[in-house]
């Protein structure tokens, strides 16, 4: 069994995860920047300032984050830790981490681009030079070396004032501004990159650190990601005027929910759970809202803002892939609780999990990249897959993580029977993260996806530098052979 030679093998990062860099280049302060480190036990939180003076934190964690307290400003707090500041030091360590990613044979590369970096405020009327010059010289780089940029615009972040003087994307000024952001992109990387993603995850998005809302109650945070689809679809239909052939998908945290049981009561609280992920797909790739986003209104509370030539522009922008990150696979039932759109419920018996808890379900994958390809038609990417371990490095910094090999072998063949069995059109794969970064849920180190070790701890300390890891020689000869050395 062989991919094609079109399929793009690569790997993918965020810039607030993998950057640093924070005060440097011009760049402006951005969502996460106030965002401290966590672990499983203790949620990450967002650092603020009272009118009165106290400080305080707002738990972050992702979906489950809490709102800011009345009249908060977010700021920065001596003795807290903010692992975006430096994060691994891609910043001053880009040609060495790209070589790297190069000589695993990787012939694409997904990155997002920190949208302080070229617009500090995200209002001005000019962007910073010095942040489109440090993104041009990767994009450069990535084609010397034989590898496709694929770029994310929106990494579940944004400039700090546009949270603070907007409520992030809970303002249409914030459409404006992330369209001037998209189109300045476009002119200076047209001829260079294909491939773009309008946004990450953004069913799975909520709360300040992604969304730049004060508030994270499901009225607020519908009525951000509205403004985002809007946002999207409105860079889709200009960067298709002004890069013909360029492809632009919008990423999903994306599993499958298994009923709890085969009771009919379970199965249908998997339906409806299920039908809140597509709530965000349909409307993208289709450029309308589902029939059923009605009763998912109404069940909430919601009273989205329409104006006057939504519709329109929802209709003029739709995706031309679908693109997904796949971890894990979830189980729900009737009673099943804290269950969100994109994982939770109760544990499946039938999977073993990772040292996180997340369920290890590769057969889940196939069956995502089938349902995908059936509802749409159109082709797939798997932008996002990996497994966080912990990783014991031995003095030469070399980690023997046969479970990580494990966990991509058992992925990448169900993705291939999807592909060579199934039929199932998919552009490529870009496993995460191919160097250890930051932990986005947790803000830990410790949680590590890396086929490169970074020596850096939860705090910081380390040297940084970069080792291969046993999986590191074990990808380059999977996608040398186009995935045939997995079959031995
Ligand atoms: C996705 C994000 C990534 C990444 C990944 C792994 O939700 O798009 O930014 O971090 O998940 O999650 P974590 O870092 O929490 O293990």
């Amino acid at each position: 069994m062989q991919l094609p030679e079109t399929f793009l093998w690569g790997g993918a990062t965020a810039d607030f995860q993998f950057e640093g860099g924070y005060d440097e280049g011009g760049r402006g302060l951005s969502t996460h920047d106030f965002e401290t480190d966590g672990n499983q036990e203790n949620p990450r939180g967002i650092t603020y300032r009272l009118p009165n003076g106290t400080t305080g934190r707002a738990r972050s964690s992702f979906f489950f984050a809490d709102p800011l307290p009345q009249g908060a400003v977010p700021c920065l707090l001596e003795d807290e830790y903010y692992p975006s500041h430096k994060a691994v030091d891609h910043y001053h360590h880009w040609r060495e981490d790209l070589e790297l990613l190069a000589g695993m044979n990787m012939n694409v590369y997904r990155f997002s681009i920190c949208w302080s970096r070229i617009f500090p405020t995200g209002l001005e009327d000019t962007p910073n030079e010095e942040g489109l010059a440090f993104y041009e010289q990767i994009i450069d780089a990535c084609l010397e070396l034989g590898m496709q940029p694929l770029i994310t615009i929106h990494h579940d972040e944004l400039p700090f004032e546009l949270a603070q003087k907007y409520d992030g994307w809970s303002s249409r000024t914030t459409i404006d501004c992330y369209v001037r952001y998209a189109l300045t992109l476009f002119e200076r990387f047209c001829t260079r990159v294909t491939y773009w993603l309008t946004f990450n995850e953004i069913n799975a998005v909520r709360g300040y650190a992604s969304c730049g809302t004060h508030a994270s109650d499901n009225n607020t945070h519908y009525n951000a990601v509205h403004n985002m689809m809007l946002a999207s679809a409105r860079a889709v239909a200009l960067g298709h005027k002004l890069m013909p052939g360029s492809l632009f998908g919008t990423m999903y945290a994306f599993s499958v929910f298994y009923p709890a049981t085969c009771r009919p009561e379970d199965v249908f609280a998997q339906m409806q759970k299920r039908r809140q992920t597509f709530y965000y797909m349909d409307t993208m790739m289709r450029g309308h809202y589902p029939a059923f986003a009605r009763e998912i209104w109404q069940q909430k509370g919601i009273e989205l803002r329409w104006e006057e030539g939504d519709e329109d522009t929802l209709a003029a922008g739709p995706l031309d892939f679908v693109s997904i990150s796949y971890y894990r696979s979830n189980t729900i039932g009737a009673s099943s609780e804290r269950a969100t759109e994109v994982m939770g419920g109760e544990g499946n018996p039938h999977l073993p999990t990772t040292p996180w808890g997340w369920p290890i379900d590769p057969l889940g994958l196939r069956y995502v990249l089938n349902e995908l390809s059936d509802r749409y038609e159109r082709p797939v990417f798997v932008v996002e897959n990996g497994m966080g371990a912990v990783d014991v490095a031995d003095e030469h910094g070399y980690v023997a993580d046969d479970y990580r090999i494990d966990y991509l072998r058992d992925h990448l063949r169900a993705l291939m029977q999807a592909v060579l069995e199934d039929g199932v059109n998919c552009l490529g794969y870009t496993m995460w993260a191919p160097i250890d970064l930051v932990s986005l849920s947790t803000g830990e180190m410790a949680k590590r996806y890396g086929f490169v070790y970074v020596d850096m701890d939860d705090k910081g300390n380390g040297t940084l530098r970069r080792s291969k890891k046993k999986s590191y020689a074990w990808m380059a000869q999977v996608i040398a052979t186009r995935g045939a050395s997995l079959w031995k």
